[in-house]
């Protein structure tokens, strides 16, 4: 990581009633922002405030883009569609640098603090707001803090009347981990394209800028795979969520459309497959994936660790190789998943077997394996990236692993599992790892927290949310908010910018922000909401 500069650390003179200056005569000021530049979640690495330089957006505030590029004018567009709802300002986006009056202007290339690239530099003025970035993914960035700048009901879908000013001054960010992920369960409770986008949309403001999909389970499957169709006609079919809820599945198009989807908001798509266990709705589908050749019954109930695909068998690895090709066909990111996990119904031996034939065919296929910290009892290839989720702090496997290269994502399952109960009375989730609170899920630092795993080794971070227990987009919003913003800011700020007292109040701030886009979320006595 590069060197950080110190930035003036401190805040908001606009908020202090200086000394001398009559109560009555600061109260008839303008005034100052709604906001400080600081309240941003995930904590920026630096900021610097000026007071003077509030900028206040306007009816004839244009949004100019940097000339020639498509991309940049794209994030122009978001941007002008999250602010026209409220303010009621037309917002015209500008790519032709040619109209010059107050605005925002969201320009690519250097010229600014180097921020590496999916960092970015704000700079609020009097005269407008320029976002700067070496590439549109930074701009994006830069543009979700900007929008965290604006009064709370900038977020609300009816216009109102009222002053909307942006705190001066000036922003260097860029992130700690490149990886920042969250992840669906669409197997245990299939959960509808608009759900994900809908999911898609709320991360995306956090700076999570990886959305993984687990795709089949012991449940049902959930991807369309054409050389084996009935995967999802029968292992998606009718009666495959946990309560019978079902059909449900990704057609290829769907899948497509959702990648799609996630990329204009600069998230990647990394789908999960598991194996060798997890694989009852394939072997319950298909009789030829069982080692005595007897199709399984299908099953619903939330067992983990009895079902393992037959290790000896050439079928097994036709069908391996069938789904890895379609799916990495289908899925223009970088990253392959391929589970790995709970294979209690495996023998050591058959599992690393398995997977040294199956982990080279990810690559095959163009892809960087990423599997469950099991994957670390294979011999792996230090492309690999395991990805730790048990409660413990060492790992013989996956320390090893680091040793000799590999790099780790980090989701201890007792701090960023959100569907883990907040407390014994969360209606939904489960508690095998524990009762996980905001403060929780926010106090841990994923450089330090496996031994044998420093900082270096960390490739990023990942909030799972697993569905047993859940079913509506209302459910998955309850679980993920607010622990998703806490994991976000673990995986994006600097260490040494973030504490609990900070986030706390960060925190607060965003309620009324969900209040308004209408997001389901628990409000956790911990927070002083406001
Ligand atoms: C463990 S964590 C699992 C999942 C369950 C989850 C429930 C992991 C890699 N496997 O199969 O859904 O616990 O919290």
């Amino acid at each position: 990581m590069r060197q950080r500069r110190t930035f003036i650390g401190l805040l908001t003179a606009t908020a202090l009633c200086l000394p001398g200056i009559p109560a009555a005569a600061a109260q008839t000021a303008a005034p100052g922002p709604e906001r400080q530049l600081s309240d941003v979640i995930p904590a920026p690495a630096q900021i610097a405030p000026n007071s003077k330089a509030d900028f206040t957006l306007g009816p004839h505030t244009t949004i100019h883009t940097q000339l020639g590029s498509a991309e940049a004018e794209s994030v122009g567009t978001y941007l002008a569609e999250v602010l026209r709802p409220a303010t009621g300002f037309e917002l015209p986006v500008d790519s032709s640098a040619r109209s010059k009056g107050p605005g925002i202007s969201l320009l690519l290339g250097k010229g600014g603090a180097d921020v590496g690239e999916q960092g970015y530099q704000l700079d609020v003025a009097k005269s407008g707001i320029t976002v700067r970035a070496e590439t549109p993914e930074g701009l994006f960035a830069g543009v979700q803090t900007l929008r965290q700048l604006l009064p709370a009901q900038v977020e609300a879908d009816q216009t109102f009347s009222r002053t909307w000013t942006v705190p001066g001054g000036r922003i260097v960010d860029e992130p700690r981990f490149e990886y920042r992920g969250a992840m669906l369960d669409l197997a245990r409770h299939f959960h509808e394209p608009d759900e994900i986008k809908s999911y898609i949309d709320e991360i995306a403001q956090f700076k999570i800028n990886h959305l993984h999909l687990h795709l089949s389970d012991d449940q049902g499957w959930r991807i369309e795979i054409e050389s084996w169709p009935e995967l999802t006609t029968v292992g998606g079919g009718p009666g495959t969520g946990v309560d019978g809820e079902g059909p449900g599945f990704l057609t290829k198009a769907e899948y497509s459309d959702l990648v799609a989807y996630a990329e204009s908001r600069f998230i990647t798509i990394v789908p999960e497959i598991d194996m060798p266990g997890h694989t009852n709705a394939a072997q319950s589908t298909y009789a030829e994936l069982n080692c005595d050749g007897v199709a399984v019954p299908p099953r619903t109930d939330i067992e983990v660790g009895y079902s393992s695909l037959c290790i000896d068998s050439e079928v097994t690895y036709r069908f391996a190789e069938d789904v890895i090709r379609e799916v990495a066909e289908l899925t223009p990111g970088p990253y392959l998943h391929i589970g790995g996990d709970e294979a209690h119904a495996t023998s050591e031996e058959d599992y690393r077997t398995f997977m040294d034939r199956v982990l080279p065919l990810v690559e095959k296929y163009g892809k960087r394996a990423f599997g469950w910290n099991e994957v670390a009892q294979a011999d792996l290839p230090t492309s690999v990236v395991p990805q730790y989720w048990s409660t413990e702090t060492e790992n013989a496997d996956v320390a090893e692993a680091v040793a000799k290269g590999n790099q780790v994502i980090m989701s201890p399952a007792n701090k960023t599992y959100l569907d883990m109960k907040y407390d014994e009375s969360t209606p939904l989730g489960l508690q095998w790892a524990g009762l996980i609170e905001v403060r929780d899920a926010y106090d841990w630092d994923p450089g330090n927290h496996l031994q044998g795993v420093g900082e270096e080794s960390v490739f990023g971070v990942e909030a799972p949310l697993w569905s047993e227990t859940l079913r509506t987009l209302d459910d998955i919003e309850f679980m993920a908010f607010p622990r998703l913003p806490a994991i976000a800011e673990i995986g994006w700020s600097p260490q040494e910018a973030r504490d609990w007292e900070s986030f706390s109040q960060r925190l607060a701030e965003q309620g009324p922000r969900w209040e308004e886009r209408g997001v389901n979320f628990y409000r956790s006595p911990q927070i002083n909401w406001p």
